[in-house]
């Protein structure tokens, strides 16, 4: 079934197309064709990996729980066969597992890479997407899954005279193949969040002279990377259901205990002890095993910033710079860091550090970027930016729904959707990580194939019932709206500006993003399935043909 099903023209036909081969696409890919449908993969990278193909820039590491549990779960064998090395792996060594689930499970054959999907329209007589792309394919499929990563469109900052530098300028988040060489240069980066505070030690220490554009000051925790030795590997695979299981069942999609005090019912002695142990240990367990009120109580929010600030003015000599770092917001509400010698780099004589809230940039020019208090010369530009985050990818593809209504005016107020995979208008198209899903806040490779087992059991039962189409209402997904801020508004998050509220692109309708009940979603989705997909509408199958998926 993985041929085409008939080819009219230059359309291409197929059960399912998705968009993109990075870890949600590679798995969408697999578990359809397990399900026996003929599937289309498009991605405009050279290969596998998304995010982990793109973003190579110095110091790029999983800055998450880590190996060995970011990490596929659908293949016992592939567990037992693949060793991790180290708790924050390198973005090569991410790439490299990735690499391998595509020989191993064959999937380039299904994958149509350096292909951009320009135009996806839905035809309502048809009850088919069409996707148009650059290298003049057309393909016509019953389902389009877009797993279009949730930080894959890259913020480019709109400065003045930006386009007149003439030295290098890289983007983080599409940093050439090619080695890139700092040696001699003078380097300039601006943003200070996961991407910029990786880069900037390992860039520091090439570059004739640094200087880092930071708007705002973040709160960075010790990566606390450590080898995982053979005996580590035997473990997990020896306990894999049981860890496996506890994944599922954690509200990150992680195998960790999380921590059942609160700060507040410790004294600030204790609490001290526990934030200092933790320090010391470092990795992301740091916030596993913090107390359960960090997010929600400012009191106890507070008692942690105050500790990290200390720390930056412990590491940080010169005084001036070290007020410079002092984070203002409250700690976790902008997405956590995980460093390595980031606040170091500032002791370094070839380091500088330049307070864009009171000497904003005021422009570039070919030679030099210029703030209010000055010229700095440069070579090299790296903008370590972010991006246009959970919903970016999905505006720039800007599907075409029912009537031709585009994503974009859809989405014009609001991020519209239902249960983070599905849009009114929009029949038959599944985001994966989508708005209003866990997505970003949850293990990502165990996220993306508990939803796409979900959208599989939902093709099933089109299937199974003759159904042509389905899509959510326009109350369910007012509903679920409800709730993702019901729910987020518990929490400190939605108080600070930050690419999970939509506050780093300017003009971006402002609203917390993402599912913040974690593991409860996946109850959730599969409760309303249980319930004959409570929340959708559907539409029978226009001609009978196009039930058979
Ligand atoms: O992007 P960011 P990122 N002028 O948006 C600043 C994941 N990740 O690429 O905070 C000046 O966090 C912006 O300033 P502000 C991870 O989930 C994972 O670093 O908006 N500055 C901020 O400092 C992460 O959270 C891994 O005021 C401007 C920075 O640029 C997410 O990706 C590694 C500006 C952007 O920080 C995004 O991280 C790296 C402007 N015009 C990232 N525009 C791994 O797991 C933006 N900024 C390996």
């Amino acid at each position: 079934m993985n041929q085409p099903l008939r080819n009219s023209g230059s359309t291409e036909h197929y059960d399912v197309v998705v968009i993109g081969a990075g870890v949600s696409g590679m798995y969408a890919l697999h578990h359809l064709r397990e399900m026996g449908l003929s599937v289309r993969v498009y991605d405009g990278a050279s290969d596998v990996g998304g995010t982990w193909w793109y973003n190579r820039y110095p110091g790029a590491r999983v800055d998450g729980p880590g190996s060995p549990f970011y990490c596929y779960t659908f293949s016992e064998e592939l567990m037992q066969e693949w060793d991790w090395k180290e708790t924050q792996s390198e973005q090569s060594a991410v790439l490299a597992y990735l690499e391998h689930v595509a020989d191993r499970f064959d999937l380039r054959r299904d994958i149509q890479f350096e292909t951009w999907v320009q135009d996806a329209r839905y035809d309502e007589a048809a009850q088919r997407w069409t996707v148009e792309t650059d290298t003049g394919v057309r393909a016509s499929a019953r389902f389009l899954i877009c797993a279009l990563g949730a930080l894959s469109t890259a913020n480019m900052p709109d400065i003045p005279g930006i386009h007149d530098f003439a030295g290098e300028c890289y983007h983080t988040g599409q940093w050439p193949h090619e080695p890139v060489s700092f040696e001699g240069k003078r380097v300039a980066v601006i943003g200070t969040g996961s991407s910029g505070i990786q880069s900037i030690p390992e860039i520091a220490k090439e570059a004739a002279h640094m200087t880092v554009l930071q708007r705002t000051a973040q709160y960075a925790f010790p990566a606390g990377n450590r080898p995982i030795t053979p005996e580590d590997m035997a473990d997990a695979r020896a306990n894999w259901d049981g860890i496996r299981a506890k994944m599922h069942a954690n509200v990150g999609g992680f195998p960790f205990d999380m921590h059942a005090r609160a700060a507040l019912d410790d004294t600030p002695e204790q609490r001290e002890a526990l934030y200092e142990e933790l320090w010391q240990r470092g990795g992301f367990q740091f916030f596993l095993d913090l107390y359960n009120d960090i997010a929600v109580s400012e009191e106890a929010n507070a008692s942690l910033a105050d500790f990290v600030r200390d720390k930056i003015r412990e590491i940080v000599r010169d005084p001036k710079t070290a007020e410079k770092l002092m984070p203002d917001h409250f700690v976790m509400t902008k997405r956590p860091i995980l460093d390595d010698g980031y606040f170091e780099t500032f002791n370094r004589d070839n380091v500088t550090l330049v307070d864009l809230r009171e000497d904003p940039i005021e422009r570039f020019t070919a030679t030099s970027v210029v703030t209010r208090t000055g010229e700095h010369p440069i070579d090299v530009l790296v903008l370590a930016t972010g991006f246009d985050a959970i919903s970016g990818s999905m505006l720039r593809l800007n599907p075409k729904g029912r009537g031709g209504m585009s994503l974009r005016e859809r989405w014009q107020d609001r991020f519209h959707n239902y249960l983070g995979l599905t849009i009114a208008g929009f029949p038959n198209l599944f985001m994966i990580h989508g708005p209003g899903s866990p997505g970003v806040f949850y293990n990502m490779p165990l996220g993306a194939e508990r939803q796409m087992d979900w959208i599989g059991k939902c093709m099933d039962h089109l299937r199974e019932q003759e159904l042509g189409a389905i899509e959510p209402s326009a109350e369910s997904e007012e509903a679920w709206a409800n709730e993702v801020s019901a729910i987020a508004n518990v929490t400190l998050f939605p108080r600070t500006d930050s690419w999970w509220t939509g506050a780093n692109v300017p003009g971006k309708p402002r609203g917390f993003s993402a599912y913040l009940g974690g593991s409860i979603y996946y109850q959730r989705i599969s409760d309303l399935a249980a319930k004959d997909y409570e929340g959708f509408v559907f539409e029978k199958a226009n001609r009978s043909g196009d039930t058979e998926t």
